[in-house]
């Protein structure tokens, strides 16, 4: 039915939920803690429109949260997927090959009942398979309302999950483990050896379900001259994770204004992007001027279907892993592939500084 959740395990959950409160403009909803029945970990849940993360952090030493952030550093534990019945989805998972993590069990409190269960998908990611169609709490039976951090700006900088990419070993693997469990299929957008040779050194492919509501792209280092973007995360994730979160906007440079200045940093965009002969040709008609983009670094694209703008921050985090997209739709149902060139050099760039190219 849609994304439910991008749950994070992060090794300090209330700085994590200050930061994606003053610089994501999010919401805090709900908590869950040593106060309310949870003695060891913290979870602060925040909202921006339908788009909903779930921090969690241990409050001791010991646990199995604690060792996930101490192999991966902060990073996308479960990409939890809103279905209409999680007993029947997790049989046709496990039927299809997936792994099983949590069986289905019901959730229940004073706000009603949710059914949850859970399998394996790569690396140490999983996707919880939610049924809330009988609950009006604020997130799961457990986890008490709680209110903002800090109010939350007038308008929101985002207001859903566009899509959520994995940096996997093998994509046509995981490509068809997608196909068999959740009769997902593929979408046009495909990065072939052609493109990974010349520029990109990945390869990419997106598999979608019937709605289009949950779009997962999934990326695999190719072979190239120099050090793969996706081998560089491979190699800090330690292993298959969760790369970057598309966040889908209405007014994609009033929000990179309002990130940038509570100390978001996105990839910069050469100059020449913009002043490209072709790209206005390519481009046509969009909303804003050129001029508006390119002070902000926002790129543009355009396919039979409309076009797009997007930006991509750096990573969040310490680690060069994961990190945010948002994206601003008009018809285009792709993922920037005109943009593939100019945002794989930015990448390089930072995987340069970093010295790891
Ligand atoms: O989700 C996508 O496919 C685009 C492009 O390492 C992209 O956002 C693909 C691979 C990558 C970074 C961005
Ligand atoms: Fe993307």
């Amino acid at each position: 039915m849609g994304m439910d959740a991008v749950i994070f395990a992060v090794g300090n959950a209330k700085q994590a939920a200050h930061y994606y409160s003053t610089a994501f403009g999010m919401r805090r909803v709900a908590y869950r803690g040593p106060e309310n029945g949870s003695p060891d970990e913290a979870v602060h849940v925040l909202e921006s429109g339908g788009a909903r993360f779930v921090l969690r952090g241990p409050v001791r030493a010991g646990t199995d949260l604690g060792r996930h952030i101490a192999a991966h550093g902060d990073g996308v534990l479960d990409l939890a997927i809103t279905v209409p019945d999680a007993e029947a989805a997790y049989r046709h998972a496990l039927a299809n090959g997936a792994r099983g993590i949590e069986e289905p069990h019901v959730l229940e409190d004073e706000h009603g009942k949710v059914v949850i269960a859970s399998i394996a998908t790569y690396g140490e990611t999983r996707h919880s398979l939610v049924d809330r169609s009988n609950y009006a709490g604020p997130y799961l039976p457990g986890h008490a309302p709680a209110g903002p951090i800090i109010p939350p700006p007038a308008k929101r900088y985002f207001q859903a999950i566009d899509h959520c990419v994995g940096n996997v070993e093998r994509m046509d693997e995981w490509a068809d483990f997608y196909h068999r469990v959740m009769g997902f299929t593929d979408m046009a957008e495909f990065v072939g050896d052609d493109i990974a040779t010349e520029y990109s050194a990945l390869m990419s492919k997106v598999v979608a379900d019937g709605t289009r509501k949950v779009k997962f792209p999934l990326n695999e280092p190719a072979e190239s001259r120099k050090k793969s973007q996706i081998e560089e995360y491979l190699e800090f994730y330690g292993g298959p994770g969760v790369q970057h979160i598309a966040l889908a906007t209405n007014d994609i440079l009033s929000s990179v204004d309002a990130m940038r200045a509570a100390g978001v940093e996105f990839l910069d965009t050469p100059g020449s992007y913009y002043e490209d002969p072709g790209l206005r040709a390519r481009i046509g008609e969009v909303r804003v001027p050129v001029e508006e983009l390119q002070k902000r670094g926002v790129l543009v694209d355009r396919d039979e279907d409309g076009y797009l703008l997007q930006i991509f921050t750096k990573p969040v985090q310490d680690r060069p892993t994961v990190f945010f997209e948002l994206i601003e739709r008009h018809g285009s149902l792709g993922f920037g592939k005109g943009n593939f060139k100019a945002l794989f050099e930015a990448i390089e760039r930072e995987q340069e500084r970093r010295g790891n190219l």
